[in-house]
């Protein structure tokens, strides 16, 4: 269905058809030279298109429904074409026993550790194959076009962050679901995976059932067909008089005689509901505690252990780039949300490029709580900028009349009456995907609801969304995609935080008496810490230190720790000292325990200085 809905896309977006077949995407050898940037809407009849730029030349064909063998094979080709300056390797295992893939993108990646660094994560959802896709493209496109930055910037990439869950998917019946492989009891009775969903009607998706007339034990109904939209099921209204209609479960069979349907699944924690910020204790898949599932403790172990990452990048179910927090949120404890207000700004700008570069226009995001992105930002203080990647694009616009076939009435009238009298849907985004999904996707995201026989209720329809069809871009647009995520990357890069001091002036006062004095600046875009991450204390931080004994010391911090330094800041470091004649006084700046730079004076003389240039 989904190849329906490309080959169409294709179609009326007027662009060259070069895919014909999903299963035989062509490789970038077949695909016609483009310019870097092409507004594939100019000049197109339909608006259906969004405006993503044109792909260069990415080798890795996407794929769909990929599982853990076919991402080995994707990335051993990966970096068989990218041998100088990318190492593939592993972060730990998933709940199932399969490898978190890391690839690490340096122009020396021997030392790929020594340079500030970004981290990219993707597939931490079931359904969102793009995501992983669109980071292996985009690793391929910075290792082939972004050489010069990988010599400044480290970029590790984790394609796939929850691989039971991506592997789940690319097995039938699809489902929408991110839970690993840990065998968990859903619904706390006692009994572990014990009524797991059934594709009832064998279409090869875990959608839903609707059924009216069931009495005890089975949940009463709540819902109605939506007037405005068939389809889709609302709650009544009681001021009409109107009353339920409709019971909805998860496709599937109570198994186990509780009188629930599917309410134990396969597959466990979701890891991306699984990190410390704003935990969702109470929330099914959400983990008995922060950092059970081994994906979510494997990811955070890897920030621990790199506090040389000054930025993130996360294509999933989260989104800080369409909708950029305003930073006024809060938890009880006084901790931002996701950003802090004084924060906004810098953060702003980069989500901007983003837009820019991918077209994005719309993002359908879910809460936050106890994402990764909310933990990087909110507590670790790292800027982390979370995509779902692609939006719901704009359906085209239905044909007007011909003059011809309009009647000659009072038109304005007849609007107003069509307008005063057309019900209108009580979910507007559900139904703009469904016609979507009806005039560009020919019905392929949505599963008409349908009568079956079920061995327990009466008056049962199988039908609903098509999992992953709101998630995730047609397949044609996916190189693009990538290709922009890559672009983005190196914007990212651009503005990373640039620390340093300057050449401290050394004057003598007196006899071995001596002012030193420095300046501290950060010359970059972005904070070297947000201020979610300095009210923890818990981030590395900047010291600036002068080598000299405490009781040298005359005026002046020997020692001066910063938890964060903002983007255009300046300050000035002074010392009075005493160094008698012949003894080398420093004045050191510190990031994470080890020197950047180094500036050593003997007699009021310069004598080395080390990590400046
Ligand atoms: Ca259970
Ligand atoms: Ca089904
Ligand atoms: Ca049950």
């Amino acid at each position: 269905m989904i190849q329906v809905c490309l080959t169409l896309t294709l179609a009326l977006s007027q662009t060259p058809p070069v895919v014909t077949d999903a299963t035989a995407v062509p490789n970038a050898s077949a695909v016609p030279a483009a310019p870097e940037v092409a507004d594939v809407s100019a000049g197109t009849a339909a608006p259906a298109a969004t405006a993503v730029p044109a792909a260069t030349a990415a080798t890795t064909t996407p794929a769909e429904r990929r599982n853990t063998a076919s991402l080995t094979a994707a990335i051993d080709s990966l970096r068989a074409r990218c041998p100088a300056n990318m190492v593939a390797s592993s972060i730990g295992n998933s709940a199932g026993r399969r490898a978190i893939p890391l690839l690490t993108l340096s122009a020396d990646p021997s030392t790929a550790g020594d340079r500030p660094a970004i981290l990219m994560l993707a597939g931490m959802d079931g359904p969102r194959w793009s995501g992983t896709e669109a980071a292996l493209i985009a690793a391929e496109a910075i290792a082939r076009d972004h050489a010069d930055m990988l010599r400044a910037v480290t970029v590790y990439v984790i394609p796939r962050g929850n691989p039971d869950a991506a592997e789940g998917f690319s097995t039938d019946p699809r489902r929408d679901y991110s839970g690993d492989g840990i065998v968990h009891d859903n619904d706390r009775d006692g009994t572990r995976e014990e009524d797991r969903p059934r594709d009832l009607n064998g279409d090869g998706l875990i959608t839903q059932i609707r059924a009216s007339a069931n009495s005890t034990p089975w949940t009463a109904p709540t819902l109605i067909a939506d007037a405005a939209e068939l389809r889709l099921l609302r709650a009544p209204d009681a001021k009409l008089g109107e009353v339920p209609v409709y019971a909805v479960w998860t496709e599937g069979i109570d198994t186990d005689g509780d009188g629930r349907i599917a309410e134990d699944w396969l597959g466990g924690i979701d890891p991306e509901r699984n990190f410390p910020h704003r935990w969702p204790e109470f929330e099914d898949e959400a983990g008995s505690y922060p950092l059970i599932a081994p994906e979510s403790k494997a990811i955070a172990d890897f920030v621990m252990s790199h506090p040389t990452l000054f930025a993130a990048f996360v294509l999933g179910r989260h989104d800080t780039v369409i909708n950029v927090p305003d930073g006024k949120a809060r938890t009880a404890g006084g901790v931002p949300v996701m950003l802090d207000e004084a924060d906004v700004a810098t953060f702003a700008e980069l989500a901007k490029s983003w837009r820019e570069l991918s077209g994005q226009k719309r993002a359908d995001a879910r809460d936050s709580g106890g994402s990764f992105v909310a933990w990087m930002n909110a507590q670790r203080g790292v800027p982390t900028f979370a995509s779902t990647l692609w939006g719901r694009p704009d359906a085209p616009a239905p044909e007007a009349p011909k003059p011809a076939d309009a009647p000659n009435v009072d038109k304005a009238a007849d609007k107003k009456a069509d307008k005063k009298d057309a019900p209108k849907p009580a979910d507007a985004e559900a139904a703009a995907w469904l016609e979507y999904s009806d005039r560009v996707c020919n019905g392929a995201g949505f599963v008409p609801w349908t009568r079956i026989d079920h061995p327990q209720l009466r008056n049962v329809e199988v039908g609903g969304w098509v999992p992953g069809f709101r998630e995730n871009p047609p397949i044609a647009q996916v190189p693009a995609l990538g290709d922009a995520c890559a672009k983005f990357i190196a914007a990212i890069a651009d503005a990373r935080p640039k620390i340093t001091i300057a050449e401290p002036t050394v004057l003598a006062v007196g006899p071995s008496l001596w002012r030193i004095e420095t300046r501290l600046t950060n010359t970059g875009r972005l904070p070297s810490v947000m201020r979610g991450g300095r009210a923890d204390l818990v981030t590395p931080a900047h010291v600036i230190r002068l080598s000299a004994p405490m009781d040298r010391i005359q005026a002046g911090n020997r020692n001066d720790v910063i938890r964060g330094i903002d983007a255009g800041s300046a300050r000035v470091y002074s010392w009075l000292v005493n160094v008698p004649p012949g003894e080398e006084v420093a004045v050191e700046l510190l990031y994470n325990g080890k020197s950047a730079q180094r500036w050593a004076f003997r007699d009021g003389e310069k004598i080395t200085a080390e990590g400046s240039k």
